[in-house]
């Protein structure tokens, strides 16, 4: 092309290009820091107000797992299992215990069904507290998404859910009264329906914001990841987690390291070299048939307390 690049070279794009992207960047970050945090990371070691419990007293199984699969947050997820239908298991916690239903703003989830019948799923429910301005505070059963009534759940895949989507008949059940009047276990409501039937609904307090696998089921085992709850626009993501390796730092070691002598001391000086084992420092004298490869630097310390020894290429 013929013209006037006096302007700006081809360097002068690419660091205006790089600038620009960098500030459309920080944008795109404030953009999004307005709404989501980074996720709330749930271990065993630090469940961060979660619990896994047994929901029936009939026994289950649960606990953080790795994978299945390639979760849709890090590297594992939380696992529900039952054997029989006298079992039930839940993960839950009370943080939003309280909160009316018409503040929630975001409420999603992703699961994993390793094994079980083709409309189990881990649910998302809640204690549910029909009106939170009334005096009455007895426990009125739960409110629970399943997925299965408006969509295929699949074995061996994470899918995602939007509980707040109205889609056709909708999948939230009340186990309790009044609730169970509107949206019986057989006729779900969509969750604008929940709203528009109980306009001060909220979570229970005392109650809990539960995943909850089992109770009636013949046997299931399956995961749940990505927990995404917004109250009045706020959002907070859950990640569940094992916990973190002991020795995070077991990979430095160098593979070579099984056949480097077994202690410092035992390695004699050759040809005149001494050798600090702790600092890695060299010194010697006179022709070396050995040198210690480039000094400190490259004396590799390593955790069993060897070192690399390497001959110089004549
Ligand atoms: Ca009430
Ligand atoms: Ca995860």
């Amino acid at each position: 092309m013929v013209g006037n690049r006096s302007l700006f070279s081809s360097r002068s794009f690419l660091v205006v290009g790089l600038v620009l992207a960098a500030v459309l960047g920080t944008f795109a970050l404030y953009r999004d820091g307005a709404r989501a945090a980074a996720p709330v990371v749930v271990r065993p070691s630090s469940m961060n107000g979660w619990a896994f419990f047994d929901d029936n007293g009939n026994g289950g199984t649960y606990g953080m797992d790795p994978g299945p699969g390639t979760p849709p947050l890090g590297s594992g997820s939380a696992g529900l299992a039952v054997a029989n239908t006298t079992q039930g298991v839940a993960l839950g916690t009370a943080a939003y215990q309280g909160t009316r239903l018409d503040k929630i703003t975001a409420l999603t989830y992703s699961s994993y069904r390793v094994s079980g019948g083709p409309a189990l799923s881990i649910s998302l429910g809640f204690d549910v507290d029909y009106d939170v301005t009334d005096l009455n505070n007895a426990y009125q059963g739960r409110l629970t998404f399943e997925p299965y009534y408006t969509n295929s759940v699949m074995t061996g895949t994470w899918q995602t859910w939007n509980t707040l989507t109205a889609v056709g008949t909708g999948n939230w059940w009340s186990s309790g009264a009044p609730g169970n009047t509107m949206c019986p276990i057989g006729n779900p409501c969509t969750w604008s329906e929940v709203l528009a039937d109980f306009p001060n609904a909220g979570i229970r307090n005392p109650g809990g914001l539960i995943f909850k696998a089992g109770s009636g089921w013949a046997g299931f085992q399956g995961n749940a990841d990505a927990l995404t709850i917004g109250v009045n626009n706020a959002d907070t993501t859950y990640d569940f987690e094992q916990d973190l390796p002991a020795t995070a730092t077991a990979t430095a070691v160098p593979p070579t390291a099984t056949s480097l002598p077994p202690t410092p001391t035992s390695v004699p000086a050759v040809g005149g070299v001494s050798i600090d084992p702790r600092s890695g420092g060299a010194s010697g004298r006179g022709a070396l048939p050995f040198i210690v490869a480039a000094a400190a630097a490259t004396v590799a310390l390593a955790a069993t307390g060897g070192f690399v020894l390497r001959r110089r290429a004549r």
